[in-house]
């Protein structure tokens, strides 16, 4: 059975710190109430990447918390996760439902309304859609409307979230728009304390989303 809850979307960056310094904040945010965890990891190798992914799912998983593989099904398949997230030049949503099945997590990026259909089509569980705002975390990406935002989340059933240079100071962008939760990097990674940081963002959340 899937239990998705996609409202604080925590998507990691270790890139700044040691492994024990990454964890702690992990455990962190965990603590601070984000309700689904990313492993976001672009330079390690595949044997690097599965080794910290069974770390953080031990952390996830004794937090009662999904924890989402970026872009590598076998990495996610490996570490046992709940789900994989895949980009528009990763592996098709529709070939990973076929691999994985259909109790596992498959999101995906979306910036059109096409995409987000064909996503949804292929059987994505939610999708991200982004950048909202422009970000300081290491992506390609391209700065995507709040009105295209907004037409995504009515074209598909599904939870999409915002991507994207958020945090509490400026999420209002977003007031009225059907959003299932905002995903976020540097926001709760980056803070001083990442678990004051999470409930501070889902105290605004709340606030100023109704979410
Ligand atoms: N995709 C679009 S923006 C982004 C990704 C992975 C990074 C968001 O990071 P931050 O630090 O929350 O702006
Ligand atoms: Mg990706």
């Amino acid at each position: 059975m899937k239990k998705l809850d996609t409202r604080l979307y925590f998507i990691t960056d270790s890139t700044m710190y040691s492994e024990d310094e990454f964890l702690r904040r992990v455990g962190a945010a965990l603590k601070g109430g984000v309700t689904l965890v990313q492993l976001r990891e672009k330079e390690r190798t595949s044997r690097e990447y599965l080794a910290l992914a069974e770390k953080v799912h031990a952390l996830t998983s004794a937090a009662g918390v999904p924890l989402i593989i970026d872009d590598r099904l076998d990495i996610a398949m490996a570490a046992d996760a709940e789900g994989v997230h895949l980009g528009q030049s990763d592996l098709p949503v529709s070939a990973a439902r076929r691999i994985w099945g259909k109790d596992k997590i498959i999101g995906a990026t979306a910036k059109t309304v096409e995409q987000a259909k064909e996503a949804y089509s292929q059987g994505a569980d939610y999708l991200g859609v982004g950048a909202i705002f422009p970000t300081t975390t290491k992506v390609k990406t391209i700065l995507t409307s709040t009105d295209t935002l907004r037409d995504i989340c009515k074209s598909v059933p599904i939870p999409v979230n915002a991507i994207g240079g958020l945090n509490s100071g400026n999420i209002d962008i977003l007031a009225g728009i059907p959003i299932a939760g905002i995903c976020a990097v540097s926001a709760i990674m980056k803070a001083d304390d990442p678990c004051a940081a999470a409930e501070g963002l889902s105290a605004a959340m709340r606030e100023k989303l109704n979410i």
